[in-house]
């Protein structure tokens, strides 16, 4: 039963349907979309019934309709003119690059352009590139999966957010799990390290808000005063990608005082003794010269951690994306260990709960189709992190294997999110490179395209979805027509596979028969996915959302506390919680955390070149570059669009003022800004923001400074271990 109906507005019918935010974000909101009789979405609001949305969506998705409904919407599929070239456009004027076709037309020449390159050069020659545009599990990564192993093409490896995170993270724990949101209020002391709660996480704030009622701390751990960092108890400003060295100095203040939980660290992890050999090292006055804090800020710190009962740690993405950001956040994890902070409801950590969710993916992408490809075998995979790389300068060597000849972009704004983005653009202006667009609206990624095709937004199409930041999984009823002729991806990629004449069954499921699969219902028609033993597909329809449930134990507060990692078995090699990490041991690497700075920051062989560490943050109102394009949330980021902000001290040095014209360069890039005297930063920190470049000063956004240097867990992107240099424009 998809929607209630009522007709308490007035004459006319309403229909309100239950759909989820599927935009990149930890909260993965409950979205109740009121929709009237002509079927035009006329409200979106938070779902009141769902514990974590509470009845209330961010600043970005109140406005949604304004996206949904935007003019600039591309309702069509269009194809590059005749002896247009490809390259930056001006915002508005991208038509001029553009003519409509039908999809029948659309598809046809993609499909036979794809089949061309694939005799010509070898499947592998294709490259798919997506990211998280939706986070529904069919939108992200379901028929387009399948059609891309069947043919053959190059798999992505997708590191450009979680993967150093995640991996470290699993090498501590085994699985992605972490403290429910709805036990936080119980918490005592909350550390966010390298989180925006307030920014990129705001459904966690009310239940920060209420254990502060409740007489808890925040202390906030972030080298920029975030929102949340001027609303905490205590803001600690620590030098960029030096977190491991603070997580080890917190270890040998906690080892040396005694304030480790003995018999929790004897019952449930593996190597203690090897890591309080290797904390003794991180002595409070050497971690105070790496990390810009004092000795006695240090102890601080680690001794409230240590003894405030519940300490939960909301770790966000921001530690990870350092050079030594996987080992930063391993080391990270390891805290809640050494004082057995998990045992208390309301204490432990959160990094990404996506763990929680076992969808059955082998279904729902089936990479086995590799084999049916005419590689017959698996696709080599490509780093989306280096795409600047892929399209450059791989397939130089034989070794490597084709060079890259189709790339097929959905679900990002790659032009835009990619670092080194001088390279992605010397690759994307490759007229031999034949590039397909599936998007909402004409970004800097489509100005590269052969062919844009209409993608639909969360309102127009059906889905399922977990989430990252809760326990709960949901459903995402389609609650209008799409528009124009918007089309999900689930649609786009069965077409393409009947054009290629793939005549696996699978390419004709629909929506509903892979939310099925996804669900894996037996016989009984219940889930067979772990934790999800008591849900049936019928009855999530129903209901919109359902809470996971582990154990018997529900993840929702209220219920029996759901306690990860507070006793028995842990999936790690060792089946304890791994201070030690053998596995790292046989691949070479150091087993335990250790404080290695970043090639590029303070402490690294460029400092002197470039003598200032770079932040090219997120803006807290748009979600990476998407909603940077709608006229209301660029309003609410006046203050910061194009601006680079700097201390006084760095400022003044430089001659340059507030409001000063400036260039920000490295050996990779420039960029002109505005200056803005700021101290949110501390003396050797700038920060920027990301936009789309196409609407920034140059045409180009603070990507063209980053670096494709890969972390050192997982291969991910390094856009906080950037170093650069600023001068009066
Ligand atoms: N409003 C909004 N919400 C979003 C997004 C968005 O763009 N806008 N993006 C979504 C996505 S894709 C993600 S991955 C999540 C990310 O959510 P967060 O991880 O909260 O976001 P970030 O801004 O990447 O990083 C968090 C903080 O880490 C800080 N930081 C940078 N370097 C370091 C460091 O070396 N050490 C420490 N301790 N802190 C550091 C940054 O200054 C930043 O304030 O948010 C999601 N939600
Ligand atoms: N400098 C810097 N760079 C960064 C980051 C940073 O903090 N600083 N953050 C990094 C991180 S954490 C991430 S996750 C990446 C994000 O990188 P991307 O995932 O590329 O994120 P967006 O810029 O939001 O672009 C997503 C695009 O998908 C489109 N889209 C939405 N829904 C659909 C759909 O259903 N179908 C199709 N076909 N398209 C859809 C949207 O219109 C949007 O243009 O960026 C990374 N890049
Ligand atoms: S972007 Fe995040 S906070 Fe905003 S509505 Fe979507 S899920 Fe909720
Ligand atoms: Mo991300």
């Amino acid at each position: 039963m998809p929607v209630s109906t009522s007709d308490s507005h007035g004459s006319a019918p309403f229909r309100i349907v239950h759909t989820v935010c599927s935009h990149d974000c930890p909260d993965s909101c409950a979205v109740l979309v009121t929709v009237n009789a002509e079927g035009r979405a006329v409200k979106v609001e938070g779902d009141p019934s769902h514990p974590v949305t509470q009845g209330f969506l961010c600043g970005k998705v109140a406005k949604y309709l304004d996206r949904v409904y935007s003019p600039q919407r591309i309702l069509q599929p269009l194809k590059r003119k005749a002896g247009v070239a490809k390259g930056p456009l001006t915002k508005g004027r991208e038509m001029d690059a553009f003519e409509p076709v039908s999809w029948d037309e659309a598809l046809d020449a993609i499909a036979a352009r794809l089949k061309q390159v694939a005799e010509d050069y070898g499947p592998e020659s294709i490259l798919p590139y997506s990211y998280a545009g939706t986070i529904g599990v069919l939108g992200y990564g379901s028929m387009d999966r399948r059609f891309f192993h069947r043919l053959g093409a190059s798999q992505l490896d997708r590191t450009i957010c979680a993967e150093a995170g995640g991996q470290a993270w699993n090498l501590v724990y085994g699985r992605k799990l972490g403290t429910p949101n709805e036990d936080f209020p119980k918490a005592k002391l909350i550390v966010a390290w390298g989180g925006n709660i307030h920014g990129t996480n705001i459904h966690l704030w009310p239940f920060v808000e209420q254990a502060r009622r409740n007489g808890a701390r925040l202390i906030v751990i972030d080298p920029y005063r975030t929102r949340t960092a001027a609303l905490a108890d205590w803001h600690i400003p620590i030098r960029p990608g030096t977190d491991a060295a603070l997580a080890m100095g917190m270890m040998h203040v906690i080892l040396r005082e005694g304030l480790e939980d003995r018999p929790y660290i004897d019952e449930m992890t593996h190597g203690f003794a090897e890591l309080a050999d290797r904390a003794r090292e991180y002595t409070p006055e050497k971690v105070a010269a790496w990390t810009g804090l004092t000795a006695s800020e240090i102890e601080q710190l680690a001794r409230e951690y240590a003894t405030t009962r519940p300490a939960v740690l909301r770790m966000n993405y921001g530690v990870q994306r350092s050079q030594n950001g996987g080992t930063a956040v391993r080391a990270i994890a390891m805290l809640p260990a050494l004082t057995g902070a998990w045992k208390h409801a309301g204490g432990g950590a959160q990094l990404s709960m996506s763990g929680a969710f076992r969808w059955n993916s082998k279904e729902i992408e089936r990479p086995d189709l590799m084999l049916a490809s005419p590689l017959k075998r698996a696709a080599r995979v490509v780093n989306m992190s280096r795409l600047g790389h892929a399209l450059t300068e791989l397939g130089n060597e034989p070794k490597e294997g084709p060079r890259v000849h189709a790339l097929f972009v959905y679900n990002s704004n790659a032009a835009a999110v990619a670092p080194n983005q001088n390279a992605v653009r010397r690759g994307l202006e490759r007229e031999d490179l034949f590039t397909v667009v599936h998007e909402q609206f004409l970004t800097d990624t489509t100005d590269f395209a052969d062919y844009v095709l209409p993608a639909t937004t969360f309102l127009e199409h059906d889905d399922i979805q977990g989430a990252y930041g809760h326990y709960f999984v949901q459903r995402s009823h389609q609650a209008i027509a799409p528009l124009g002729e918007a089309r999900s991806n689930v649609w786009l990629f069965g077409q393409l596979a009947k054009r290629m004449g793939f005549t696996e069954a699978c390419f004709r499921d629909t929506p509903e028969d892979m939310i099925r699969q996804a669900l894996n219902p037996g016989e009984n028609g219940h889930s067979r996915n772990a934790g999800m033993e008591h849900i049936t597909p019928e009855l999530l329809a129903e209901q919109g959302h359902i809470a996971l449930r582990f154990q018997g134990q529900s993840t929702v507060a209220g219920h029996m506390p759901f306690l990860p990692f507070s006793q028995g078995a842990v999936p790690t090699p060792s089946g304890r919680i791994e201070f030690f990490s053998e596995a790292l041991k046989a691949a070479g690497q150091d087993p335990l955390p250790s404080f290695v700075p970043p090639v590029e920051s303070r402490l690294g062989p460029d400092a002197g070149r470039f003598p200032l560490e770079f932040l090219p943050r997120k803006a807290d109102n748009y979600m990476n570059t998407t909603f940077a394009n709608m006229d209301g949330h660029r309003r609410m980021e006046a203050k910061t669009n194009h601006r680079l902000e700097i201390h006084a001290t760095d400022a003044l040095a430089r001659g340059i003022a507030d409001g000063d014209a400036v260039r920000v360069w490295n050996d990779r890039g420039s960029l002109e800004l505005t200056a803005l005297v700021s101290d949110r930063v501390a003396t050797g920190v700038v920060a920027g923001r990301l936009d789309w470049g196409k609407l920034s000063p140059g045409g180009q956004n603070v990507n063209v400074l980053t670096s494709e240097r890969l972390t050192d867990i997982g291969k991910a992107a390094t856009f906080y271990s950037t170093l650069v240099e600023v001068a009066k424009a």
